[in-house]
């Protein structure tokens, strides 16, 4: 489809230019993109990839590595890598992310910030001006159950009146994301969303967050397929 074809060629082209024989320490992100990324990888030869050490940002994540017969790293043996990409499920115009539709936002973000380049690679879908054009489904924010519910009450006097639990489609009850933990979507106001790095810091001060899907000040480069075959960069 159109779409796959765009998430591919906007991680080809990432891959191509930001994955260069010297890297030996990759972390690879999550969702549907990831893996047009890692078959590119793979296309770079065994005789590369046998010195390099790939690190994982979750389940899904470490599954792809595997399967891809890539060797598994630990972020506790490599916390430092040469570069990190993953997807995103919107960008603006500045390079601030909203991650966590796939709940993996805190290796996520332990990986982007581990790396020296952390880039972004999407489809045309993700690529806005501002926050909230096209992902309603507010900022994933990876939370302890003990405190979900006070959370719930402090995100809604914080303005984000429709905050609410993850619930699962294929379990009974809530997501519950590879660290143990609950993920709860607060959507704002688009004013709110013309400063990610406000909300990104009122959230984080609420008690019981472990981590916040706004990734401000992080991404080297974005990469978006189009429709029409043609690949825009955002540095
Ligand atoms: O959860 C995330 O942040 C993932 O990177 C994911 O949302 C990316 O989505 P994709 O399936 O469109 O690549």
């Amino acid at each position: 489809t159109g779409i796959d074809a765009a998430k591919q060629l906007a991680a080809w082209t990432a891959v191509d230019e930001h994955v260069l024989p010297e890297h030996k320490l990759i972390g690879i992100g999550s969702g549907s993109t990831v893996p047009f990324v890692v078959e590119r990888i793979l296309a770079q030869g065994k005789e590369l990839n046998k010195d390099r050490v790939f690190l994982p940002t979750g389940f899904q994540s470490k599954e792809l590595i595997v399967n891809a017969g890539l060797t598994l790293g630990d972020v506790d043996q490599y916390p430092n890598l040469d570069v990190t990409i993953d997807g995103a499920d919107e960008v603006d115009r500045r390079l601030n992310c909203i991650k966590g539709g796939g709940a993996c936002q805190l290796r996520e973000k332990v990986l982007a910030e581990a790396a020296e380049t952390f880039i972004i690679v999407a489809d045309f879908r993700k690529n806005s001006e501002t926050l909230g054009t096209t992902w309603k489904q507010g900022v994933p924010i990876e939370v302890t159950p003990f405190a979900y519910a006070r959370l719930l009450q402090n995100l809604h006097r914080m303005g984000s009146k429709a905050a609410a639990l993850r619930m699962a489609k294929a379990k009974a009850g809530p997501v519950v994301t590879d660290n143990g933990n609950f993920v709860i979507d607060a959507p704002f106001s688009s004013s709110r969303y013309e400063e990610p790095e406000q909300i990104l810091r009122e959230i984080k001060m609420l008690t019981g967050v472990v981590e916040v899907g706004l990734f401000c000040n992080m991404a080297k480069a974005a990469y978006f397929g189009n429709e029409d075959g043609s690949i825009t960069i955002k540095l």
